[in-house]
């Protein structure tokens, strides 16, 4: 359905900001293009739109790695953010802020937060005793854990949803009133049944409501962890890292000054092992500070390699630089989007893409430019979009109105492929300046009206839109693999 859009409508869309204590992995990327491909919708939609990411460098987690490397943290930090900033520029994520904690400007919003949160009594100064894990930055209450056994075969405990070691903690620090957060978290939901997409995840955090929600530790005495925001007032105490991280969104919306035109129109793109942080955690730290709460927490689930989720601790994860050497830039970005399913995981392996790419790339979308008998160009939108051409019956239109239709196809996958979109549209000479949805509108030609490109000769050649790949040399490297 093409309808205009009122031109200064605004849209803030976000992905977590990820840990530097590895380098990216498709798990990354696929949070990063899903939201880019919001962005570039929004934005042919002619919504304003702010697209922030970025690093979240601060905790123990990465204060171990910096250790571990040998390296001063902040310079650690700073390598590891560009192998981010550089994924982002090979698979053109059209961000438009890359934050990093470590920048002053996040030093004040979390200074500025924080000092709220206190002055309103959120904050009180208590002791913490319980179970933390590291590599999850994350406390545990008993119910979460479970016995296991280390390399050694010594008794330890370990998370149930990661699996990671936790550790007994004892300290005095400064505890958030969480608790009192419950009921408004539960109304917030109830109140607005699609803030949480898909709907499963919604429920599983109304499920997370229903048990007690105990007082959250905001803070860890210095000495443990230093690499992180000081608690103003108290250089004992250092920041916790995920209240740190959280406001990042707040820092790009331009928080504690200019902020009011981009918080209450915020969209977070997040994975599902960070659902907790951004549905409870989150809205009620925002509640207290008497902040506006999310638009929509979009969830998604995991990429795995052999059935485990890819990880940078689990050492299986699939690097899209290489990736994208063979199957391409708009390859890679394609087969993540059609083939990734936010309810539920998705198992990797290469022939998996390439059986999808031939098909639906080569075939399917390359044939759009190769010079077609009549039925094949109807096959071909058949398989393209089946219910677009249920709607628009092509086997009545005429020559011109194939062409109408492989603009539109152009238009369309933009935010999803945007090289290859944009060599299709240049191919069928279609100005840059009329990619827009408005100029959909044409569409209503079948109802009498006038279409823009009709009778348009062609443009230079660009050549095979996308080429077929071999699927015998993706099976051998599998084969190499299992061998
Ligand atoms: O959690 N499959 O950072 P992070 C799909 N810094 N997505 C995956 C994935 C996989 N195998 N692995 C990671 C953090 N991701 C915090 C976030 S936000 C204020 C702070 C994606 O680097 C997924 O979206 O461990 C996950 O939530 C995100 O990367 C961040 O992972």
């Amino acid at each position: 359905k093409v309808n205009a859009v009122s031109h200064n409508e605004k849209h803030y869309l976000t992905t977590p900001i990820f840990y530097v204590n590895a380098g990216p992995h498709i798990g990354h990327l696929y949070s990063a293009v899903l939201a880019d491909c919001l962005c570039r919708y929004k934005r042919l939609r002619g919504f304003k739109s702010k697209f922030s990411t970025g690093t979240d460098e601060h905790g123990l987690k990465i204060q171990q790695a910096a250790a571990d490397a040998g390296k001063d943290p902040l310079v650690f930090c700073t390598e590891v953010s560009e192998s981010f900033k550089d994924l982002f520029k090979t698979f053109n994520i059209s961000y438009t802020d890359y934050v990093r904690t470590t920048e002053e400007r996040h030093l004040r919003a979390v200074s500025h937060f924080w000092k709220i949160l206190f002055d309103k009594g959120f904050i009180y100064k208590g002791s913490y005793e319980g179970w933390y894990s590291i590599p999850d930055e994350s406390f545990l209450t008993e119910s979460q854990i479970t016995s296991s056994h280390d390399k050694n075969g010594n008794p330890i405990k370990v998370s149930l949803e990661s699996g990671h070691q936790v550790e007994w903690m004892k300290e005095e620090n400064y505890m958030f009133r969480l608790s009192e957060f419950r009921i408004s978290l539960i109304h917030w939901l109830q109140e607005h049944p699609r803030v949480i997409q898909p709907e499963r995840f919604h429920h599983i955090v109304l499920r997370w409501l229903e048990e007690d929600l105990p007082d959250l530790s905001v803070s860890r005495q210095r000495s443990r962890l230093n690499w992180g925001i000081e608690v103003p007032g108290d250089p004992e105490q250092t920041i916790y890292v995920w209240l740190d991280a959280l406001i990042n969104y707040l820092t790009v919306a331009g928080y504690p000054e200019e902020h009011a035109d981009w918080s209450g129109v915020t969209y977070h793109v997040v994975g599902k092992d960070i659902l907790k942080f951004h549905a409870i955690y989150w809205p009620a730290f925002l509640i207290a500070s008497g902040l506006p709460l999310p638009q929509a927490i979009y969830v998604h689930s995991h990429w795995t390699a052999n059935g485990l989720k890819m990880s940078k601790s689990l050492g299986n994860v699939v690097n899209p630089h290489e990736k994208s050497q063979r199957f391409t830039v708009d390859g890679l970005r394609y087969f993540l989007l059609r083939q990734g399913v936010p309810d539920t995981d998705c198992d990797y392996y290469d022939d998996k893409i390439v059986k999808l790419l031939n098909s639906e790339l080569a075939d399917s979308l390359g044939g759009l430019l190769k010079p077609l008998h009549r039925l094949e160009a109807i096959n071909q939108c058949v398989r393209l979009t089946n219910g677009f051409v249920q709607r628009h019956a092509p086997w009545k239109l005429n020559r011109n109105d194939e062409h109408d239709l492989r603009c539109v196809f152009g238009i369309l996958l933009q935010p999803v492929i945007p090289v290859l979109a944009d060599r299709l549209l240049d191919r069928l000479s279609v100005e840059s300046s009329e990619r827009t949805w408005d100029d959909l509108a044409f569409l209503r030609k079948y109802k009498g009206g006038y279409c823009p490109f009709e009778g348009r000769a062609l443009g230079p050649d660009t050549g095979v839109l996308f080429c077929r790949l071999d699927r015998l040399e993706a099976m051998k490297t599998s084969m190499k693999k299992i061998i």
